[in-house]
């Protein structure tokens, strides 16, 4: 028997010497050392064996499989290591590679531009208030002075929900509920989306955006007005820029004035972008605020005056971004709006 054993163990030595993957090795191991492999298979044969002779058979099958068990073992590193140095070989490693960065987004340039001019209100000691997009007509019209047969009110000019209810036409309706429901004295400014049945083109869309601004207080005068907005325009556009008012026309302010800024492309000088005026026209409007849509709010017109003023925004963005047809602000092709 113990030369049977002897015969296992040269195989199996031979066996693994030759054996080109740790996946055979682990053959082999079953093979030879498993539960049912060949020198168990052998044991299973002692009985037939002189009992003195069981115990040295015993002693020599565990040498035998000590053997074989350390024999694999070395054989097992041997491979491990040239399987590492192989793949060592192979695999190289770009310590300059840098992994593409998750896309971080921003605030859409009219956004932008919309809490930039709300900031600078806001440190003038004015708050934001808000209001909503679906209006009453009451709000939007008729609390603001509007003569019955404005043309504004005319549905080729507004959208109407219903006879009462609409989208409304400026963020004038916002002050009207702020009158309403605060009383004076007031200071705020108030901005969003407002919306007009225009055909789109570069420089209309029938969804834009306003920011407007009132004060309501004792003793509020135009000279308080111009002074307010002139430091507006200089804090947003820039100190050589200068202010021109002319009179203009609104329903809900008497007097009511046009505010020209210094052209943004020449500073005065005269170019194409305002036909060599030097003036940048139809920026902004103003004026001190109707004693009917005072009184129409509960404010007393005796007591109390304010001034109130409205620009659109987009065009302020697309000034101030270079951007020359409104109509990328709104395609939301995200190539363009991470320019900003
Ligand atoms: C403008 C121009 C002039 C304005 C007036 C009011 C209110 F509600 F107080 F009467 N809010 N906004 C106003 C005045 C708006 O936008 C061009």
């Amino acid at each position: 028997m113990k030369e049977q054993l002897l015969e296992i163990k040269q195989k199996a030595m031979n066996h693994i010497e030759q054996s080109p993957s740790l996946k055979e090795l682990d053959h082999i191991r079953v093979q030879y050392l498993g539960k049912k492999g060949e020198i168990t298979k052998l044991l299973r044969g002692m009985g037939s064996l002189p009992k003195e002779e069981r115990p040295k058979v015993g002693a020599v099958a565990n040498e035998i499989r000590e053997e074989i068990e350390s024999f694999l073992n070395t054989k097992i590193q041997e491979l491990e290591k040239h399987q590492q140095e192989e793949r060592l070989q192979k695999e190289t490693l770009d310590i300059t590679y840098e992994p593409p960065l998750p896309r971080i987004g921003h605030f859409h340039p009219l956004i932008q531009t919309l809490e930039e001019l709300e900031d600078l209100f806001v440190e003038m000691g004015f708050t934001v208030y808000a209001g909503p997009e679906i209006e009453s007509v009451e709000n939007n019209f008729d609390a603001l002075n509007a003569p019955k047969d404005h043309p504004s009110r005319n549905p080729s000019d507004t959208f109407y929900i219903d006879k009462d209810t609409l989208l409304r036409t400026h963020t004038s309706p916002v002050q009207i509920r702020a009158m309403k429901n605060h009383g004076a004295p007031l200071r705020i400014v108030s901005s969003g989306r407002v919306f007009r049945p225009d055909d789109v083109d570069d420089t209309h869309s029938p969804m834009f955006h306003q920011l407007e601004g009132l004060v309501v207080d004792k003793h509020v005068s135009l000279a308080n007005l111009i002074h307010t907005l002139d430091i507006f325009i200089k804090e947003m556009f820039g100190e050589d820029m200068e202010t021109r008012y002319r009179p203009h026309d609104f329903p809900f302010t008497e007097p009511s004035v046009e505010v020209d800024v210094t052209c943004h492309s020449c500073h005065g000088k005269g170019c194409g972008a305002c036909s060599y005026t030097g003036w940048s026209m139809e920026l902004l409007g103003a004026g001190m605020v109707h004693p009917n849509v005072l009184k129409h709010c509960g404010i007393d017109p005796e007591v109390y005056s304010g001034f109130a003023f409205g620009m659109g925004i987009d065009r302020i963005a697309m000034v101030k971004y270079g951007i020359n047809d409104i109509r990328l602000l709104f395609d939301n092709d995200v190539n363009f709006l991470s320019q900003f």
